[in-house]
């Protein structure tokens, strides 16, 4: 473990390790239940650090956090009734948490409450922020902040941010049934470093990453590359503290149980598979009847989340069917199911386990299951067996256990019944192995891993290779000639701090020039520059420019073009340009383009951002323009219906008729806000690249790091073999 890791971590998420309750106006702390806290709660004591999480109720102003552990400062973030009921209740626990567990019916898809899911996650975002500046390591954990890492980022671009998912990501074809799936990925790709319980999970997330983000993905190294960010994905299998239930187990007073006991302990929770449970228990008494009256089943539940519907329908099942067992086949002195509906101590927990002949560990889905583990750890006297559902994480590792699929209650009372008759040698060979590995692979270990992991120098991901762009376009441009869009600024050109001091790099400019030369190949350059500007910068022969995003067009083949209103707007655009300069914003420049003009405050002081990006707006909204973000820079544009998306669709039409889009392909590749207009004009008709901006969304179909990989695009479609069978021109 790097030493300076203790004195700067911070960890979030959506409970703090204490919950509050407000009793007749006092308050009250009892320690928060789950699996999260369990593993995180350990960890931090010996870290040391801060979290910061929901403290369960609304604090009164001057009220303070009870202090639970010196190691570890406590940060409330409110959270309003509403707010609770929503991003909580509602976006978290109605819609992540069941399609996660595969369970997509359960999921109900609400545009409010993933609105106010967006909103809490910012505020968390606000609560981390200082610490990201300080440079320490931001622990974000679970399905609740999905979207906490990315505001975090667009503020503190060096932030140092890891994630952990406790809970299985799904396969894409269910994953992708969320309306906010892209939003929700490019969340946590903001991180440096996203851990899963499970290599499965971390399979299925790159591969959503690819084809919903189309972002780069290496899934040899684990590594994902969205624009100008890399993050690499890995899996971190979490493990208990084993020592301590080891401990328990051992020190808990024995008393000869009268039956031989079946255990089953889980939060109350629909995932956990309890009710298909209580039916395979049932169904092991009709076909193994010599065990009645021998053997109970003991199953505990905390109570969890009781106020959502469908925990309140799930605890009305599980009550319906321990009723019906228990009238069908218990008698005056057996009670086939004892269930109890609490949470229990530990050390009442850890002799439960131990004395327990099985444990039944049959979750319909689960992202690790620790109480799989901690029943292993507490096999101390003569070994039980564990039967674990297929679906759980700690399947993946726990080979050795009686694996089940829980929804095959005949299969379940089988393994029961072999559960219940094996010998003891093969109990012991089969409890070995895995409590030697949980014992090495503990919870110790595991934050050791992952911190480790987390604060190792950052690793780029390698360039684009024109091998990428074959596998992308190759059989997409065989057999059509291509029309090829390019922006000029942070595509062609590099960002530089003055606007006027862009310039194509000269490999860049080489290729360029060889694509434009092809007779298959039209070249494009739309610009938000005006149209003398770009065209003198690009200087090459045959090539369409279209400048002032898209309001004047000139090329080969296709008339000179300007907007009717253009000219009515020039005068107007001149006055707004001297307004502009009138604010005297230090640093900032104004570059006049015609009908419209681009104010950048690049150079402005940092700090007073802000305060210059508020005022020029105000300034060009009160002259009538329109407002639109640039890289560091605001374009104010005309209020004519006219993008550079429209310009695009002109182009093609007016240049190769109005069957184009069976004639030829179109690529088109820009790196800001008012590229995006062309991208969603261009769906489902072209394809397009995104350059940089990892924390913005994008309609693009891909996304590349720097104009460096718009070299190798350009180099790759110079160098690439004649179209096959080319449509006549
Ligand atoms: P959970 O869904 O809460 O955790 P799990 O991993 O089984 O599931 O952890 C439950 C914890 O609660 C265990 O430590 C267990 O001892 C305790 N517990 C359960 N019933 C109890 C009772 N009646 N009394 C006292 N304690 C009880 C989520 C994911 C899991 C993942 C963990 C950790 O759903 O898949 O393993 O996070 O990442």
């Amino acid at each position: 473990m790097p030493r300076d890791a203790a004195d700067t971590l911070v960890v979030l998420s959506n409970r703090l390790p204490i919950t509050l309750r407000r009793e007749r106006g006092t308050l009250r702390a009892e320690a928060s239940s789950g699996g999260l806290v369990s593993a995180l709660r350990p960890a931090l004591h010996r870290q040391g650090g801060t979290w910061i999480g929901w403290p369960g109720t609304q604090l009164k102003a001057g009220e303070r956090l009870p202090a639970v552990d010196p190691a570890v400062e406590l940060v409330p973030v409110p959270l309003s009734p509403t707010e609770v009921k929503r991003y909580y209740h509602g976006f978290s626990n109605r819609t992540l948490w069941p399609l996660f567990h595969s369970l997509p019916e359960r999921a109900v898809f609400d545009r409010r409450e993933w609105e106010s899911y967006e909103l809490v996650n910012h505020r968390f975002a606000d609560a981390a922020e200082e610490a990201c500046r300080r440079g320490q390591l931001v622990w974000i954990h679970d399905y609740h902040l999905l979207r906490t890492a990315a505001p975090l980022r667009e503020r503190v671009p060096a932030a140092r941010l890891a994630f952990f998912l406790h809970i299985p990501f799904p396969p894409f074809d269910l994953f992708r049934l969320l309306p906010w799936s892209r939003a929700v990925l490019e969340g946590v790709l903001a991180c440096d470093l996203l851990g899963f319980h499970s290599p499965g999970y971390v399979r299925n997330f790159l591969d959503a990453a690819e084809r919903l983000l189309g972002a780069r993905v290496d899934h040899r190294v684990g590594q994902v590359e969205l624009g100008d960010h890399t993050t690499r994905v890995a899996a971190f299998p979490l493990g208990i503290d084993y020592g301590a239930y080891e401990k328990l187990a051992h020190g808990a007073p024995r008393k000869t149980p009268a039956e031989r006991v079946i255990l089953g302990v889980d939060r109350l929770d629909y995932t956990k598979g309890i009710p298909e449970r209580i039916l395979a228990f049932e169904r092991f008494l009709e076909l193994y009847p010599e065990h009645r009256e021998r053997v109970v089943l003991i199953q505990l539940a905390v109570p969890s989340r009781d106020q959502v519907q469908a925990y309140q329908e799930q605890k009305r099942s599980i009550d319906e069917h321990v009723g019906r067992v228990n009238g069908r086949f218990g008698t005056s002195t057996w009670t086939p199911i004892r269930y109890l509906y609490r949470s229990v101590p530990p050390e009442r927990l850890s002799a439960l386990y131990r004395d327990a002949d099985v444990a039944l560990v049959t979750p319909l889905r689960d992202g690790m299951n620790l109480v799989a583990k901690e029943y292993v750890a507490c096999q101390v006297d003569e070994p039980g067996v564990l039967v674990l559902s297929r679906l759980a994480g700690a399947a993946e590792t726990m080979r050795e256990a009686l694996q089940v699929n829980p929804y095959d209650t005949d299969s379940v009372a089988e393994r029961l019944h072999q559960a219940l008759t094996m010998p003891e040698e093969d109990r012991r060979d089969r409890i070995a192995a895995p409590q030697a590995r949980e014992r090495r692979r503990n919870v110790n270990q595991w934050l050791d891993g992952f911190l480790s992991a987390a604060l190792e120098p950052r690793k780029r991901f390698r360039p684009t290779t024109e091998a990428e762009f074959d596998a992308w376009l190759g059989d997409y441009l065989r057999t059509r000639d291509l029309a090829l869009f390019l922006d000029y600024d942070g595509t062609l050109a590099p960002i530089v701090e003055r606007p006027d001091e862009a310039a194509i790099p000269a490999d860049t400019l080489d290729a360029l020039r060889r694509c434009a030369a092809r007779d298959d190949t039209d070249v494009t350059i739309v610009s938000g520059r005006g149209i003398g500007d770009i065209g003198a910068r690009v200087a090459v022969d045959g090539i369409t420019y279209a400048g002032n995003h898209g309001l004047e067009i000139q090329g080969p083949g296709v008339p000179d073009f300007v907007h009717t209103d253009v000219r009515h707007f020039q005068d107007e655009a001149a006055s707004l340009a001297k307004a502009l300069r009138a604010l005297r914003v230090r640093g900032a420049l104004v570059e006049e383009k015609g009908a419209s003009l681009t104010f950048h405050y690049r150079r402005v002081a940092k700090p007073q951002w802000p305060d210059a990006v508020a005022r020029a707006e105000a300034c060009i909204l009160e002259a009538g323009f329109q407002v639109r973000a640039a890289l560091c820079a605001i374009e104010a544009r005309p209020p004519i219906g006219w993008d550079k998306g429209h310009a695009v669709l002109h182009i093609l039409r007016t240049r190769y008729g109005p069957a184009w889009s069976q004639r030829l392909r179109v690529i088109y590749a820009g790196d800001d806000s008012t590229d995006e207009d062309a991208f969603r004009s261009l769906q489902g008709l072209g394809m397009s690249f995104r350059v940089g901006g990892a924390t913005s969304s994008t309609r693009a179909t891909r996304r590349l790091a720097s104009p460096e990989a718009i070299c190798t695009l350009l180099e790759w479609l110079a160098a690439r073999p004649p179209v096959a069978d080319a449509a006549p021109r």
